[in-house]
């Protein structure tokens, strides 16, 4: 006999991922999946956001390392309130882990819920957590021949966010051809050009999420074009 251990772990995440979008549903609550490699810039993307939206969107966080509550901790210094989940070890969240997290968050308070993934930018993609959008972050300092090398993320996602672009002028990332193979990948999808530390890109960035906070998204498409 054979057992393909792969396929009964996800569909027993997809059962819970089903649960979790139901609950998200229900509380009309807007989720991104936030997946990246590890130090891509999820983090100080998120504190950001938290500032730059304050006052217009209640926003939560649940955010998935291995070890340690720091993303967490400067979440809530950013003023957001954060739930940290510790994987022990494991290099993805699933939709279980996400749940039990839940737990902890007022859903009825939020109007738009961010889990930042562990960093990791190939597992992640294959586990379902219930969310609305997933979103991929790549930073210029990992090289523009990424999104060919690993596609899935950027397949799958709504939106795609380049980060650190401070930095381009001490690399060697070709922007516009990463974004055509991007493109190329998955042509349905939004960019983002960002530095959390310049500012720049990041109005760009809080409106769009207001537009997806406030339903104006349906799926991979914009739902009043659909
Ligand atoms: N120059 C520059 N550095 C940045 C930018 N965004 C983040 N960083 C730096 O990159 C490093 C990693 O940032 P994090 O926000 O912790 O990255 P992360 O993706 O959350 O990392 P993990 O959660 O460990 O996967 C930190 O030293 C940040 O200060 C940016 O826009 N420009
Ligand atoms: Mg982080
Ligand atoms: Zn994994």
């Amino acid at each position: 006999m054979k057992i393909i251990v792969g396929q009964d772990l996800l569909s027993a995440n997809a059962s819970q991922a089903g649960e979790n979008r139901v609950l998200f549903k229900n509380h009309r609550l807007a989720v991104i999946n936030l997946i990246s490699a590890p130090g891509s810039g999820k983090t100080a993307l998120l504190e950001k956001t938290a500032s730059l939206l304050k006052g217009k969107l209640k926003l939560g966080v649940v955010v998935g390392d291995l070890y340690t509550a720091r993303d967490a901790e400067r979440i809530e210094r950013a003023g957001v309130t954060a739930v940290q989940i510790n994987t022990e070890g494991v290099c993805h969240l699933t939709a279980d882990m996400v749940a039990r997290a839940l737990q902890e968050v007022s859903l009825d308070q939020l109007n738009l819920l961010f889990i930042e993934n562990v960093g990791n930018l190939v597992c992640p993609v294959s586990f379902d957590l219930g969310e609305r959008a997933k979103v991929a972050l790549l930073s210029v300092a990992e090289g523009s021949d990424k999104p060919a090398k690993y596609p899935g993320i950027f397949r799958e996602a709504m939106a795609t966010v380049i980060s650190k672009v401070d930095l381009l002028p001490y690399t060697d990332f070709d922007l516009p051809a990463c974004l055509e193979e991007i493109q190329q990948i998955n042509g349905n999808q939004q960019f983002f050009i960002t530095s959390a530390h310049s500012g720049q890109g990041l109005s760009q960035w809080c409106a769009w999420l207001e537009q997806l906070a406030a339903g104006k998204f349906n799926g991979n498409s914009i739902a009043s074009r659909s």
